[in-house]
């Protein structure tokens, strides 16, 4: 089976609270998520609007902005057969009280503080995995990756 590739990211709530920054990495590693690129990184305001562009207009975007560009995220190229899902499963859903009421043992369920500070990101399809790994390792590239590297993943 031919390995999938997601963006993964630690948002600025959690990256500030080291014990839950490292719960969530372990559950990247418990789920058999391979971790290809990671890096920390901090966002402007401008990088904040570009990557959430899709949402201005909407009434939280204002609050998005300044939060994802608060402090230090930490991202990663995360690699599985099934990574979109995988990732977007164990994240949890988006509003934090469904998290906690639906998906209580899930990222957002254990870590999320409002529906903002929601702890982490995950791409939501090949077609947004592909622009989010270009926006935060625009040196990855895809193509050399499956051609090099991918091959020597599989069992
Ligand atoms: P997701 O991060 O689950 O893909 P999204 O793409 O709908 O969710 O929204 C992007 C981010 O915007 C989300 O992680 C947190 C913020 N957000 C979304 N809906 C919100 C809401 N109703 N109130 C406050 N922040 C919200
Ligand atoms: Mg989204």
């Amino acid at each position: 089976k031919v390995l999938q590739l997601t963006l993964a990211v630690i948002k600025p709530d959690a990256v500030a609270h080291p014990l839950i920054s490292e719960a969530v990495h372990e559950k990247i590693l418990s789920n058999r998520l391979l971790i290809i690129r990671s890096k920390i990184l901090n966002w402007t305001r401008s990088d904040s609007q570009n990557f959430y562009t899709e949402h201005s207009g909407r009434f939280f975007y204002q609050r998005l902005v300044e939060f994802m560009s608060s402090g230090p995220l930490r991202a990663y190229i995360l690699a599985h057969e099934d990574a979109i899902k995988l990732w977007r499963d164990l994240m949890g859903p988006t509003k934090v009280f469904r998290a906690r009421y639906t998906m209580p043992e899930s990222i957002r369920g254990l870590y999320g503080l409002t529906d903002t500070r929601n702890t982490t990101h995950g791409s939501d399809s090949v077609e947004s995995a592909k622009r989010e790994m270009a926006f935060f390792f625009p040196e990855f590239s895809v193509s050399s990756w499956y051609e090099q590297e991918e091959p020597h993943f599989r069992l």
